[in-house]
């Protein structure tokens, strides 16, 4: 079923790779494109949108926020906290994609998080989502949802909140600790 539903993609891909080589990015940064952009199925709670960033441009661009209208949204990444386990939090500094370069967002590594969502995200539906650059601009993409089984995620537990002292998120950071302690 993946496979499937990753050969329909491809051409959607491809129409969002030819107009960005136009220099008319849909709403956005020119030279920057999210290919094979898909989120994890979730009835309610969080989840997780992945794909590749590609950057077409001379200059590094750092992605400093996202946006939906289906979920407050975090820019997160895996490490590993004091216990050993790999847990995902607020990814200090944002996602930085280097120029003519790439930066992979996949279960297990950097990932746009959803949380508390407003509806549910069932396989076959599309949220579009907003990115927010360093230098103030703003770049759309839809993202196809799929199911996906394992990687699932631990969010940081409030026992080490040094860790969650960035600023990457504008509120209810704490609201997640329980959600986290339930997955485990
Ligand atoms: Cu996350």
């Amino acid at each position: 079923m993946t496979f499937l539903r990753r050969a329909a993609l491809a051409p959607l891909v491809a129409l969002v790779a030819t107009l960005a080589a136009c220099g008319s990015t849909p709403g956005g940064t020119d030279g920057l494109t999210v290919t094979d952009a898909w989120v994890k199925a979730a009835d309610s709670g969080m989840t997780g949108a992945f794909g590749m960033l590609v950057n077409d441009t001379d200059n590094d661009i750092t992605i400093t926020a996202a946006s939906s209208d289906v979920a407050r949204m975090e820019l997160h990444e895996m490490a590993m906290n004091d216990a050993g386990e790999m847990v995902m939090r607020p990814k200090e500094g944002g996602f930085v994609v280097p120029a003519h370069g790439t930066h992979e967002l996949a279960p297990g590594g950097d990932h746009i998080m959803f949380m508390d969502l407003t509806t549910a995200l069932q396989p076959g539906d599309e949220v579009t989502v907003t990115l927010t650059t360093s230098d103030g601009e703003t770049y759309t993409f839809d993202a196809a949802v799929r199911t996906f089984t394992g990687a699932d995620e631990n969010y940081e537990g409030s026992d080490t909140n040094g860790d969650m002292s960035t600023d990457m998120s504008t509120d209810g950071a704490t609201d997640m600790s329980t959600d986290g302690a339930t997955d485990s």
